[in-house]
């Protein structure tokens, strides 16, 4: 069903999808820098009923600017879901490149036109999906506490071993893919919730035979609004990745033992 306050976007372009969750102190600024770095984008706000009032902001800042759009549920479902559900509106009205930022101003907006251009390049070997990496060369982390910079980096170097990837930081939540790339999924049966939506979304495009890049970003400590991380959020991503790690090799052993 469409939303009232949007149009069908029949042209190409980036929808940007922002899942928020009591973010009243952050989405006007981080929509205002995300708008001003990437003129063309426009933004998708999923709430989920934030006590706060950040559906109601989003409204309004809605019927202010005709880039920006809002879809609220029923309640707090997970970033994962939001993601899902952001997706399939993005995928409904036509966008050609589909990102994920958080609202809490930790991932850097005016890195999106280089995530962009990575994705969207006619290269033959050009990436279906660009990572805003903390972990690359050129990346950062900016007020963490050592220790989320341990989590962060034992987390990604556990799913580096474990699933055999390069990448460096796989746990991301500031990516660009590219519209096709993620309508090819069934993300029916997705129900990750935090870190591990990112490592599955990782996986699916890779599943593909598409190249995933990693693109420099500063990621800033939110300084507004209360973090949602929690430590299920950590056990769900390394029982997750366990699980999938084994199902991997095991898939990769029947295919050897089956030759
Ligand atoms: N719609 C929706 N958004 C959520 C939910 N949980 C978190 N978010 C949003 O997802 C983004 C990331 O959440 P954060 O709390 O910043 O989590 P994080 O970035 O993993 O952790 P920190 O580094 O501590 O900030 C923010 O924009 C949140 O508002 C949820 O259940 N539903
Ligand atoms: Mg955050």
């Amino acid at each position: 069903m469409l939303p009232s306050n949007a149009s069908v976007h029949t042209g190409r372009g980036a929808l940007v999808v922002i899942p928020t969750y009591d973010e009243v102190e952050n989405i006007e600024s981080i929509v205002g820098r995300l708008l001003a770095a990437a003129p063309e984008a426009h933004v998708l706000v999923v709430d989920d009923a934030s006590p706060d009032g950040t559906g109601e902001l989003a409204e309004r800042m809605a019927a202010a600017d005709e880039r920006v759009h809002v879809q609220h549920r029923t309640g707090k479902l997970g970033l994962g879901a939001a993601y899902v559900f952001g997706f399939g509106w993005g995928l409904e009205h036509g966008y050609e490149f589909l990102v994920e930022m958080d609202a809490d101003g930790s991932h850097p907006p005016e890195r999106l036109p280089a995530m962009l251009a990575r994705v969207a390049s006619q290269a033959p070997d050009a990436p279906s999906l660009a990572i805003g990496s903390r972990w690359v060369p050129g990346g950062s982390v900016v007020n963490w506490p050592l220790s989320r910079q341990v989590l962060s980096r034992g987390g990604n170097a556990y799913a580096r071993i474990v699933l055999g990837l390069s990448l460096k930081d796989v746990t991301a939540g500031f990516r660009a893919y590219r519209a096709e790339t993620v309508r090819a999924m069934d993300l029916s049966h997705i129900d990750s919730k935090g870190y591990c939506f990112q490592v599955d979304m990782t996986l699916r495009v890779l599943d593909q035979g598409h190249r995933v890049v990693e693109v420099p970003i500063e990621f800033r400590e939110r300084e507004r609004g209360e973090s949602k991380m929690s430590q299920a959020i950590v056990v769900e991503a390394m029982l997750r990745v366990t699980q999938w790690g084994v199902g991997r090799r095991l898939a990769a052993l029947r295919g050897l033992v089956g030759r």
